[in-house]
Parts: C-alpha cells; structure tokens; sequence
C-alpha cells in the first residue's frame, strides 16, 4: 500500500446530505484560496519555532493554541463573505468566535481516538438540539485514509451509539493508555471519512464523535480548528461567562481586534468572567429529540 496514495474513494465516502442539524456536520470545499493555505502554513512553521505548552501534546496530536489577535486566525476570518458562507451553512443567528488551534498529525502517527469536543455535559444546554459550539476544522494539506484524515460519526451529536460507553474521557489522559486495537481507535461501521483538500473546511457540532485516521506517511498533516458559538445571544450567562473567560479571548486589558471582521466576531458579556465545572463525558445513553 502506498502511503503517499491520494484518496482511494473505495475508503473515502462522498458526505451525506449537508444538513448540520441533522447530521452535525458540514462541509465547506475550497473554503480557503491555495495563496492563502500558502500564507497560514508558513505561520504554522513560525509558530512551531516557538517554545510549546506540554499540554498541548496529546497522544498522537499535536494542538498549538491561537489567541484572537493571531494573524492565522485573521487570515482565515477576514472576509464577511466568507464568515457568511460558515454562518449560513450552520444557520447560525449570532455567531462569535470562541477559540482557536493548529491540530497536527505527525508523521508516523497513529489514530486519533474517538471522541467528542463538549465540555459541559452537566448543563441542560448540552441537550438542546441546536449546537452549543461548533469547532471548522480547515485543512492545509490533502487528507486521505493515509495522512489522518478526519472520520465522524453522522448524527452522534443527538443520539448516543453504542461506542460512547466505550470511550474514554475526551481531553484526558486515560486516553494515552489506548491499545491499537481498541475500539476508540478503530473503524466503524457508519463512520464517513472526509477525505479533503487543502483549503476545504468542515464544520462539526462539538458533541459530534470524531477522531482520525492514523498518519502513516512520511509528512506532517496541518488543520486549523477556530472555535465558534452560533448562537451566542442564546447561550445561558453560565456558559458565556466561561468561554468569555478563555485564554484565547482579549484580557480586560487587550483591545483593538486585528480585522474589522475578527472585531465582529469576538463575542461580549457584560457579567462576570467565571470556570465552569467541567464534565467531558457524553452519557453512555442519550437522545436529543426537542
Ligand atoms: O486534526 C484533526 O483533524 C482533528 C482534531 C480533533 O479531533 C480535535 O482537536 O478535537
């Protein structure tokens, strides 16, 4: 088997509808100009050079945080018709953006279990239909089964599957311990693989179960994720007053936003900045129905 192989569509599957409610996924080709894929690798060379959070290594990825002003994350958001294009496709009504990383896949690396991103699992906002967070995952490489490209669980955001009783805790580290051949590591039978381009985006609901493939190849694979609330008027003030609280946000003493359109973006909350309680857990049994 080849590693540099390009998609081998027997193993890459076409993505279903692209409805996000039902499905908790969408995807957004060419989202980014190759020029500007060009632009945002190189700073991902430049932010590598810099010293690392060791938190920031979790088995078999590699997540480097970006702050607000970050000139990859204006790269990315500068443009309202591009916002717009994410907002439309997540029927979002007031979407501000949270958070952001660059996810490496290392050379060699295996897969990334499966897992989802939702942090809150105790709130009752966890069980609303519409997507507390969503993260827009955007690739600077071509992905295929054989770089580690992105697999995901259709509609695992509103019902539970058989695997949530099998996984374990999503940011922890009882993960490290996971054998090859456990089955957060392996394929499933309803999984859809994305196989993208470089430039193409997806967009998932953070309750949605997702991992990738393994990296097998000889060369890293880049991913800008940028975190966002679509609906941050509806949020309860708990929630916003946590993710107003994330390192990635302007301080009280940070001002002027890079970009008028990042400016737009940044979400505001007159309370209180507080931490949550933090529950990563998906119940081993839901269903979102209402
Ligand atoms: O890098 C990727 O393709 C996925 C990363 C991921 O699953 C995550 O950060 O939660």
């Amino acid at each position: 088997m080849a590693f540099s192989k390009s998609c081998d569509s027997s193993l890459c599957q076409q993505p279903p509808a692209q409805d996000f409610a039902r499905e908790g996924f969408v995807v957004l080709t060419e989202f980014l100009d190759i020029h500007e894929v060009e632009r945002i690798r190189t700073s991902v060379e430049s932010a590598l050079t810099l010293p690392r959070h060791p938190a920031c290594t979790r088995p078999h990825n590699t997540l480097l945080p970006l702050r607000w002003n970050d000139d990859i994350v204006d790269l990315v958001l500068r443009f309202d018709d591009r916002v717009q294009i994410l907002s439309d496709a997540l029927r979002a009504d007031d979407l501000k953006w949270i958070s952001g990383y660059v996810s490496i896949k290392e050379a060699h690396s295996p897969a990334l279990w499966w897992h989802q991103d939702w942090w809150c699992w105790d709130h009752p906002v966890s069980y609303r239909r519409a997507a507390p967070q969503v993260a827009l995952l955007c690739y600077l490489t071509d992905t295929s089964v054989y770089n580690g490209a992105l697999r995901i669980l259709p509609g695992s955001h509103l019902k539970s599957a058989p695997i949530h009783a099998a996984l374990p805790e999503a940011h922890g580290h009882t993960a490290e311990d996971l054998e090859p051949d456990h089955i957060a590591m392996d394929n499933l039978s309803d999984q859809v693989t994305l196989c993208l381009k470089a430039g193409d985006a997806v967009a998932i609901d953070y309750r949605l179960l997702h991992g990738t493939h393994g990296n097998p190849s000889e060369k890293r694979r880049d991913c800008i994720i940028l975190n966002f609330a679509p609906s941050w008027k509806r949020l309860p003030d708990d929630i916003k007053a946590h993710l107003i609280n994330h390192p990635a946000q302007p301080s009280d003493e940070e001002i002027a936003p890079a970009s008028a359109t990042t400016a737009k973006l940044l979400p505001s909350f007159k309370g209180a900045r507080l931490s949550l309680p933090l529950n990563r857990n998906a119940p081993s049994s839901f269903e979102i129905v209402s």
